[in-house]
Formats: structure tokens, C-alpha cells, sequence
């Protein structure tokens, strides 16, 4: 048995030699996210001992309540990303704009980086897993000239790279190039990422499914029904409030997830340019399917807005196809 330990550094560049056409510069690209996320790692793991627990008392452009580590991540990615000569621009679920990187090395760079620097903020301070997550896209305006945001509102169908990082138990960082999907778990004895999960395939078929059950009054019928559904076959609930702990579950054991629109968020609640495309285009590429609750392929949208928001349900294939029954079967139905 061959034993020999893979890092992520190694993997990428031996990945780059399956593009003819590769200049390396995605692949630094990849090694600079992978820097970035060990700083997150180390931060996560002693925020509890150096005060960066607990609210900043700003709101992020979302109107959500933004919390110290969300900014220390947010900030971390950002230079990480400015220093790598590698991105021209990045758009960031914590900033209201885009940021254009204006050295020379970086306005002629072709990627833009679109990331959520700390998912599931809601369980930074009582020590529950939380994640980033990425996206690259080639930008569309002319390389040696400013960024424009039409580089961010681009379809997930033209995510050059996609991936996330969970700070969990173990730190994993899951990522792909649009040929399957591999994972990296983080060896902190010698401070690596090592490949851990090789062409990640997601289950047919799972038992579980992850909503907000909470929200079960506010849901429209069809998604009710199929809630009832899934609760009539005994599948089991599971929620954590983090996306990324959330799918990254669902990747490995199979089952759907859902973030439906509510009252609250009419349109859902998670961004589609930070949120739902990478982690579309992660779960397809692992032969699964994303698509929002009235059946639209999320990575066909056309985005708008740079913090768009986009309903979800995303998984197992045949999941997806049982679903899909049941919102065609009720939609057409008044909800009472
Ligand atoms: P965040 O980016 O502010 O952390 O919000 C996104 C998170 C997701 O990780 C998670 O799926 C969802 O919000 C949980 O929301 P809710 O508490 O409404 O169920
Ligand atoms: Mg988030």
C-alpha cells in the first residue's frame, strides 16, 4: 500500500500540468487560499483564549450582525489575496463593493476571487464549526485595466475553481477545478494540508435532510409537503446553521439541504455570489444536483447584484429528482 502523503501544494501543481494552457497562475492562486485558510484555522482555534470572540456591533451589508472573527477572516483572505499578485479583484460578502487591486502585477492578473470569509456566523462564539468558502472566475474586462463588476456577476456555469474550508473537528479544505472534487485535511503537527479525500463522490440517494424546521409555518406549501414527506420516511434531521458543515455532511452521507425563502427573506437567505455557486458547483462536480426551490439550476442564474439572495435545496441526485415531484405536484396549489 502506498502510504506517501500528498500535500495540497503538490496536488495543484501536478493538477497544472493537465492544462496545456495553464500559465501557474491559478494554481498560486490556490496555494495563496490555502495560506489564507491556515490563518483563519489558527485564529478559529484560539479565538476563545485572544478576544476576537463575540460582536463587532456592525452589520454587514446584508444587515447581518457582523462578529469580530467574520472581520479578522475577512481581512486575512483580503491580503493574502492582495500580496499574491495573482487576483486582480475580489468581492467579499463582508464588503459592500468589490476591491480592485490596483498594483501593476495584480491589474494583469485574470482572476477575480469571490469568497464568504466565515460562514455560519452564528456559531463563531459557542465553538460549533464554522467555514469559508471561494470562487475563482476569469474576469471579463480587459487584463492591465481596473476590475468592473460585470467580472462578478458571472454565471457559476463559468467558475474556473471553486471550494470551502471547515473548521471543524478536523480542518478540512475541499476544493475543485471542474474535474471532480478532492479533499485536504490539515496535519497541524507539520502545519500542511494532506489529501485526504480523493475524487469525492456524493451518495445516490441519503437519509437525511438539513432545513431550518423551524421556519416550517413560513415555507410555502410544496416545501412543507415535502418536509412531511421526508419526516413520513423517518429520515433524520440534521441542522447545524453553518452551509458549509451543513453540505459538507451532505457530500459524504448523502440527503438534501435547503435554505427556502421566508418571510423574513422572501428571496432566501443565502447570497448566490459567496454561497450558493461555489458550493453548487462543488456538490454537481461530486455528480450531485443544486437548484433553487422552484427548480431553477443555480448555476445558471444570471446574477445581478453582488449580494444577491437565491433560494437552495441542493444534494444527492436522486433527492433532487424527489424533490423536484413535489414542488411541481403543490406549487399550483393556494397555500391556506
Ligand atoms: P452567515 O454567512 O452570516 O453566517 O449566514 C449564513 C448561514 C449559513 O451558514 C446557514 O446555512 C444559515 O445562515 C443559517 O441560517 P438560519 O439561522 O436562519 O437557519
Ligand atoms: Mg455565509
Amino acid at each position: 500500500m502506498n502510504n506517501r502523503i500528498i500535500t495540497l501544494d503538490e496536488f495543484i501543481i501536478k493538477r497544472q500540468k493537465d492544462f496545456s494552457y495553464a500559465t501557474g497562475e491559478l494554481t498560486g492562486l490556490l496555494r495563496d487560499i490555502g495560506v489564507a485558510a491556515k490563518i483563519v484555522n489558527r485564529e478559529v482555534n484560539r479565538a476563545g483564549l485572544v478576544n476576537i470572540l463575540g460582536v463587532d456591533g456592525s452589520e454587514n451589508i446584508s444587515g447581518d450582525e457582523v462578529k469580530k472573527l467574520d472581520m479578522y477572516a475577512n481581512e486575512k483572505l483580503i491580503d493574502c489575496l492582495k500580496n499574491s499578485g495573482e487576483c486582480c479583484g475580489i468581492a467579499s460578502e463582508e464588503n459592500e463593493n468589490y476591491i480592485s487591486l490596483p498594483n501593476v502585477e495584480s491589474k494583469s492578473a485574470k482572476y477575480v476571487v469571490v469568497f464568504d470569509p466565515l460562514d455560519g456566523s452564528s456559531n463563531i462564539d459557542v465553538n460549533v464549526s464554522v467555514g469559508t468558502i471561494f470562487g475563482i472566475y476569469r474576469r471579463l474586462s480587459n487584463e492591465g485595466e481596473e476590475v468592473q463588476v460585470q467580472d462578478f456577476l458571472q454565471k457559476g456555469t463559468e467558475l474556473v475553481a471553486a471550494g470551502y474550508v471547515i473548521y471543524g473537528t478536523s480542518t478540512i479544505l475541499v476544493y475543485s477545478t471542474g474535474r471532480g472534487v478532492n479533499g485536504f485535511t490539515l496535519d497541524p503537527s507539520i502545519g500542511e494540508f494532506c489529501l485526504s479525500h480523493r475524487d469525492i463522490i456524493i451518495p445516490e440517494t441519503g437519509s437525511y435532510y438539513s432545513v431550518n424546521q423551524g421556519y416550517y409555518q413560513k415555507f410555502d406549501l410544496e416545501i412543507r409537503r415535502y418536509i412531511d414527506h421526508c419526516s413520513d420516511e423517518n429520515r433524520g434531521l440534521r441542522y447545524i446553521g453553518t452551509m458549509v458543515s451543513d453540505i459538507h455532511r451532505t457530500l459524504f452521507h448523502g440527503g438534501i439541504f435547503l435554505y427556502p425563502n421566508t418571510r423574513k427573506y422572501p428571496d432566501g437567505k443565502l447570497r448566490l455570489l459567496y454561497e450558493c455557486n461555489p458550493m453548487a458547483f462543488i456538490v454537481e462536480q461530486a455528480g450531485g444536483k443544486a437548484m433553487t426551490c422552484d427548480l431553477k439550476r443555480i448555476l445558471e442564474l444570471e446574477p445581478t447584484d453582488l449580494h444577491q439572495r437565491v433560494t437552495i435545496a441542493l444534494g444527492s441526485p436522486l433527492i433532487l429528482d424527489e424533490m423536484k415531484t413535489f414542488v411541481k405536484r403543490y406549487s399550483t396549489q393556494a397555500i391556506f
